[in-house]
C-alpha cells in the first residue's frame, strides 16, 4: 500500500512516502523552500591554507558559504554554484540544511565535483578583480536562479571575505581582519575575520581568568552552593 502524508509547513511541504503500512516512511522535502537559501560569504583570493590540506593554493583555498535563512529544513540536492560564467557549474550540493545552518564549499571540493561530473577543473573560479557568484536550482525541466552576488575588487583582496550581516540578511560587509580595508567605497570593512562555515561577524570576546577568580565569583553569587553544603 502506498500513501502520501503531508506533515508541514509554512514553506516546505514535508512528504512522507510510505511503501507499506508496516515499514517506515522515507522523508522527502519539496523544493518549494529553496528561496530561503542564500549565498552568505565569499573568499576569492586566499593567502592562507583555508581548506586545511597543508598547502596554500589560489584555486583550492577559495571558498563560498551558503546559509539557510528560513525556518524550514531544506534539501540542497538540486542546487548548483557558478561564477560569472553563468551556467558552467562549479559545484553541486547534496544533503539537507537546517534553519540557520550554513555550509562552506572550498575550491578543492569544487575541483573534485567537477572531476566527477565531467566539467573542466577550474574550481570555483572566483576572479580576484571582481566576479559574480550564482546559486541555481536545477531540475530536468527548469534552471532557476535562486541567489546571486556580484563583488568588486576591494572585496576580493588577499584573505578578505565579503558576506552578509547578519547571516542571510540584505547588507554586505567585508571581513577584513587579516587585510584591513580603509577605503570609503562600500561595502566597508568590519575588522572581523572571515568565518568559513560559521556565523558571520566578530566572535564574542573571551576574558582570561583564574580558577580562584571563578570560585570566588560562584561563592559571591551562591551559584556554586550545594544542598548538603559540599
Ligand atoms: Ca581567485
Ligand atoms: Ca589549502
Ligand atoms: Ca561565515
Amino acid at each position: 500500500m502506498r500513501g502520501l502524508l503531508h506533515v508541514a509547513s509554512s514553506c516546505c511541504a514535508i512528504v512522507a512516502v510510505c511503501t507499506t503500512l508496516a515499514l517506515g516512511c522515507s522523508l522527502l522535502l519539496s523544493d518549494t523552500c529553496i528561496g530561503q537559501v542564500r549565498i552568505n560569504e565569499i573568499l576569492a583570493d586566499p593567502g592562507q591554507d583555508w581548506n586545511g590540506d597543508g598547502a596554500i593554493d589560489f584555486k583550492n583555498d577559495e571558498w563560498v558559504e551558503i546559509v539557510n535563512g528560513g525556518s524550514d529544513i531544506t534539501s540542497l540536492e538540486n542546487l548548483r554554484l557558478s561564477d560569472g560564467s553563468q551556467l558552467t557549474f562549479r559545484y553541486g550540493f547534496s544533503g539537507f540544511l537546517a534553519p540557520g545552518a550554513r555550509v562552506v564549499v572550498y575550491g578543492s571540493q569544487s575541483v573534485a565535483w567537477e572531476l566527477a561530473n565531467g566539467w573542466a577543473t577550474a574550481g570555483l573560479s572566483l576572479n580576484n578583480a571582481g566576479d559574480s557568484v550564482h546559486l541555481w536550482h536545477v531540475t530536468a525541466s527548469d534552471t532557476t536562479l535562486v541567489d546571486s552576488y556580484t563583488y568588486v575588487s576591494h572585496e576580493a583582496l588577499k584573505d578578505r571575505s565579503t558576506g552578509r550581516v547578519p547571516d542571510g540578511g540584505d547588507t554586505w560587509s567585508i571581513f577584513d581582519a587579516l587585510n584591513p580595508y580603509s577605503g570609503t567605497t562600500p561595502p566597508l570593512g568590519t575588522g572581523c575575520r572571515p568565518t568559513p562555515g560559521i556565523v558571520n561577524g566578530c566572535p564574542t570576546a573571551v576574558t582570561a581568568s583564574t580558577w580562584g577568580a571563578v570560585k570566588q565569583l560562584f561563592a559571591e553569587t551562591g551559584r556554586g552552593a550545594q544542598p548538603n553544603g559540599r
